[in-house]
């Protein structure tokens, strides 16, 4: 808590991923404790406990993907395992004392707002219905698996899945296997059940960059220092933070030099690693490096240079019965097809129907591309606040950062709302549309200048092309606006009973904000 102070509002959190928790903790550290986490599943985790896939890991280092407040202090490993990033999410909420205010098995369908009233009803899939004076939509940008429509899939009689929802049950012991897709998942899984199988064809549309991932064991005598000494934690955390603002973000703006240097590191790294010229000119991507998310693997072009593995670049046309058919009219038996398909990533909070002020559906709202001032507020949707909403996802950094960031303004906004109601002041919050476009504008202006707004597709952007997921300057940049709320972006609180007027709502600020910039 920052000013020893209890505060009260009912807040509402949607999901208990790495979000929904920085947000619970956040809270508490502001002195509220009246909230609920709604989380659909049994389990924490969002997902990191919904991708089981045998391979599934994380290609950020682990000491900067974790939270400032939980520093990473298991230091054998760089990169950590799925099992290990869940069970650093499971103790996070057991250390901070989350886990009493989670809900499972609570799926939120439908937030909708009560202008009368001004508060927002939850409608959960099994029919009851909450109440909040404060929505915080935690759900995830990769949450809801994007499983294509191929002809002919529901007639296949073997055994299907999408990497997010893996059959467990479903032994890979000499079976013939197609999986489908060559982003991060796939190339995490692939060489993970490689060994097990005996035929594997990897169904690619577009080739993706490669980089070696570096993860070789700490020497254990700076494993040592990194968990036993803050100071090193600390400065090592900060030196893998300043690297990828120095290195990767210039390249995903278009520096030249960087983004040429990184194109013949990837380049090497696939020469090394397949041997056949014809495989290789199939895998060599045509577009910038970093316009889709640079794949890290140290195992994936060795994998796919394998005798029993065949990387399949003709589309696919139908799944049969027994296989998949592509294009060129070449049946591929399988027993067995893993859908690494991605995630249904530019429609944000659905299925879950938002619906604010006047009746108004945030889908149509978004219908030309989601958009929320700071990622977080939308106008006409009061007392709503998004985490890892439109435009806050990271392409060169740790996504734990813009999270925290989030979490720490949403909880001093709550904060804020809180004090107004225990001194007889209209506790709203709405965003205006005018700080909406300029805030808009501005990310626009920036997107356009990277690279993801080159040729190729990816889940960064619709299928219009509009860039509605990444954010695009200094990960500082977006730690320094949003950590304070700024009283011209907001409405003038409503009278009771009223509809809201103006600009320039908030007129205090609360306390110094809770440090999150390295
Ligand atoms: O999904 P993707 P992902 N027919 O969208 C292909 C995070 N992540 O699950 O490129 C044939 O990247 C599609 O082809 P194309 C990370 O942020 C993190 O792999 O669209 N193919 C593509 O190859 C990552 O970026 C970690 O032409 C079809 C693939 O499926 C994000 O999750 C680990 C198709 C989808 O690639 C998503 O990664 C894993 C179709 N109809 C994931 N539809 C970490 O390490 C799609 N494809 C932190």
């Amino acid at each position: 808590m920052t000013d020893g102070r209890r505060r009260h509002v009912e807040v509402a959190v949607i999901g208990s991923g790495f979000a929904g928790l920085a947000a619970a903790v956040q809270l508490k550290r502001q002195g509220i404790e009246s909230f609920t986490v709604y989380e659909k599943a049994g389990d924490l985790g969002g997902t990191w406990r919904d991708n089981t896939y045998p391979g599934a890991g994380c290609d950020i280092p682990s000491h900067l993907y974790s939270y400032t407040f939980a520093p990473y202090r298991d230091s054998r490993v760089r990169y950590p395992g799925q099992p290990q990033v869940l069970e650093y999410l499971r103790a996070c909420a057991r250390e901070h004392g989350v886990e009493r205010h989670v809900r499972y098995g609570t799926e939120i369908t439908a937030v909708r707002y009560d202008d009368g009233r001004g508060q927002w009803t939850l409608h959960t899939a099994d029919g009851r219905t909450h109440t909040a004076d404060v929505v915080v939509s935690a759900v995830g940008q990769l949450h809801r698996p994007n499983v294509p429509a191929l002809p002919g899939a529901e007639d296949f009689e073997g055994t299907a899945f999408h990497t997010a929802r893996w059959d467990h049950g479903h032994p890979l012991e000499g079976r013939s296997v197609a999986v489908v897709g060559t982003g991060s998942s796939a190339a995490q899984v692939v060489p993970a059940i490689a060994g097990r199988v005996r035929r594997l064809y990897v169904h690619q549309r577009t080739a993706n960059w490669v980089l070696p991932k570096p993860d070789a064991r700490f020497h254990p005598a700076l494993s040592l220092l990194l968990r036993t000494v803050p100071a090193a934690h600390r400065a090592y955390r900060s030196l893998l933070f300043r690297r990828s603002e120095a290195v990767l973000l210039p390249a995903l703006r278009g520096n030249r030099l960087i983004g040429g240097l990184l194109r013949t590191m990837a380049l090497r790294h696939l020469r090394a690693g397949v041997p056949d010229p014809g495989l290789r000119a199939r895998l060599t991507p045509d577009f910038a490096v970093g316009c889709k998310r640079i794949v890290l693997s140290s195992d994936w072009y060795p994998t796919l240079a394998r005798d029993h593995v065949e990387v399949v670049t003709q589309p696919i046309a139908r799944v049969t019965q027994k296989g998949i058919e592509t294009s060129d009219g070449v049946h591929r038996e399988v027993d067995t097809i893993i859908y690494a398909t991605g995630f249904r990533t530019t429609e944000f909070l659905a299925p879950m129907t938002v619906t604010g002020r006047e009746g108004r559906d945030l889908g149509e709202v978004w219908r030309g591309g989601a958009r929320a001032y700071l990622g977080i507020h939308v106008p006409d949707f009061p007392n709503l606040f998004l985490m890892y909403g439109p435009n806050t996802n990271l392409g060169h950094n740790s996504v734990i950062l813009t999270l925290e960031a989030q979490a720490v303004h949403i909880a001093r906004c709550v904060a804020l709302l809180a004090d107004r109601r225990a001194a007889g002041a209209g506790a709203v919050m709405e965003a205006t549309p005018q700080a909406l476009q300029a805030w808009q504008e501005r990310v626009d202006e920036g997107s356009a200048h990277t690279v993801w707004a080159g040729s190729c597709t990816s889940w960064f952007k619709t299928g219009d092309g509009v860039l509605t997921n990444n954010w695009p300057f200094r990960t500082t940049l977006y730690q320094r606006l949003t950590a304070r709320p700024d009283p011209a972006a907001f409405r003038r609180p409503p009278p009771p009973g009223g509809t809201s007027a103006g600009a320039g709502g908030l007129r205090h600020v609360p306390d110094q904000p809770t440090r999150t910039e390295l």
